[in-house]
């Protein structure tokens, strides 16, 4: 195992990973921007670097002053945890020469599933279902009409370098197609550096429906089941949970065959996700490959039994995958509580925290970072913590779901808490009956 890990990254995330490597008997440090003085990875890391001012572009973005820190204190490996450098090739490949492990998959396999046309074309070839569409990249709009009369309207342009929904365009008819081709594209490249884009068929209200796999540098794959990350508003998700609701044994079987083969297929080492688009005949395609450890991992971890950071680190370690069979039992649901106000359009909500209570009890747990007196910085997502909770049925863990939303007590910012409440008591929550649209019919309250 590795004696000291540098964990990249700050929140929540930065917390979870230090308690991981204290249960190993690993050191750790953690690198901070000028904002992040009084945050509680530096106090809880062994040795904390300040890596710059406040902005990520300028502290946990900057691959030279990470590696920089990664040097002076001597670690032999980096958790990158999510977001920031989590999935940037060049990060991964600068700790491979430097001689320091990147807790991830290779950088090879970071720049070939971030190239979303490769990607979707490696899935296809291995036999995982994709949604029908340009093989690889469209040139131009009048191929683009082609393939588009081919496999009907509506169809959706994607950016090759795009991904969590960025980058996108629906296109209903063919008089639009040449317009939204060119947008499309030179949105691309404004955006992403890169103009290239793909067409496949729209899917109407899918549900996003995400498979945990895991590879070891021996070959293994296996997978942990799903989590349906369906309630999100433009693309920010909200709630996850664990199992899905409308996934019945034999869709989890057959997703969860397809997500091995497409693990196997790339020889996946490390934590991986495979976001599939599911519709209302069950059909399931392959979207996007993570290749990460996610936000919302926890439900998998409580549904399942196996801590995922932790197996990171095993894996990292050049370990084998457990050979257990993995059985998930009972039904975990996450709220993202971000310091943001519903009811102003989720506007960002910065500032401090004065009182900060968490719930508890049994099946409660709380990912977090926040604490009375914290200072929910500008420059970062706003995300202040993840309330997960499991009980032995879906019902009985909205229940304790609503009960622990309404026990947290957050002062001085707001937060999204009353939206996640008002989502626990909805009628078509509970039945189970939503998909990616939900939230866009959903009425929030604000004064309720
Ligand atoms: C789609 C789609 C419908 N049809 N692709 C959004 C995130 C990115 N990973 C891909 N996304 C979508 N791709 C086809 N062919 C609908 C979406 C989509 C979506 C997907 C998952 C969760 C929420 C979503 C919200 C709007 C659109």
């Amino acid at each position: 195992m590795f004696k000291k890990v540098l964990i990249a990254n700050r929140g929540e995330i930065a917390l979870r990973v230090i308690r991981v490597c204290k249960q190993f008997g690993i050191k750790t440090v953690a690198v901070y921007s000028q904002a992040d003085r009084d945050s509680l990875h530096v106090r809880f890391a062994d040795e904390a670097v300040c890596i710059g001012p406040p902005p990520g572009k300028e502290s946990y973005l900057k691959i030279p002053r990470i590696i920089a820190a990664a040097e002076v204190t001597n670690v032999d490996a980096i958790h990158p945890g999510y977001g920031f450098l989590a999935e940037n090739a060049s990060f991964a490949e600068i700790c491979a020469s430097t001689g320091i492990k990147f807790i991830g998959p290779s950088a090879e396999m970071i720049t070939a599933m971030g190239d979303k046309a490769f990607a979707k074309d490696t899935m296809k070839k291995a036999g995982v279902p994709v949604i029908p569409g340009s093989d690889g990249v469209v040139k131009s709009a009048g191929e683009a009409v082609d393939i588009a009369k081919e496999i009907g309207y509506p169809v959706i342009i994607k950016a090759v370098a795009g991904g969590g929904g960025r980058g996108m365009r629906i296109v209903r008819e063919e008089s639009e197609l040449e317009n939204a081709f060119k947008t499309a594209s030179h949105e691309a490249e404004q955006g992403f550096a890169n103009p290239a884009v793909y067409i496949e068929k729209f899917v109407e209200q899918p549900r996003h429906i995400e498979i945990q796999v895991f590879g070891d540098r021996f070959g293994n794959a296996m997978h942990f089941g799903e989590r349906d990350c369906s309630v999100q508003r433009r693309h920010q998700k909200l709630v996850e949970e664990s199992p899905s609701p409308f996934v019945d044994e034999p869709l989890r079987k057959r997703m969860g065959e397809a997500a091995i083969k497409a693990c196997k297929a790339v020889g996946y080492e490390n934590a991986g996700t495979i976001e599939f688009l599911v519709d209302k005949n069950k059909n399931f395609y392959f979207m996007e490959m993570n290749t990460r450890i996610q936000v919302e991992h926890p439900v998998t971890e409580q549904v399942t039994g196996h801590d995922l950071v932790k197996l990171q680190l095993q894996v990292a370690a050049g370990e084998r995958l457990p050979r257990t069979k993995i059985v998930a039992r009972g039904h975990a649901i996450e709220c993202r509580i971000n310091a943001e106000d519903p009811a102003n359009n989720f506007r960002p909500n910065p500032g401090t925290i004065t009182d900060f209570h968490m719930p508890g009890g049994f099946g409660v747990r709380v990912d977090t970072h926040s604490y009375t007196g914290y200072h929910v910085p500008p420059y970062y997502d706003s995300l202040i913590a993840k309330l997960i909770v499991f009980a032995q049925t879906r019902e009985g863990a909205i229940a304790k779901m609503k009960s622990a939303l309404d026990e947290f007590t957050i002062e001085g910012i707001k937060t999204t808490i009353p939206f996640q409440l008002q989502v626990m008591q909805d009628e078509r929550f509970a039945s189970g009956n939503f998909d990616t649209s939900f939230l866009e019919t959903f009425q929030f309250v604000p004064e309720a």
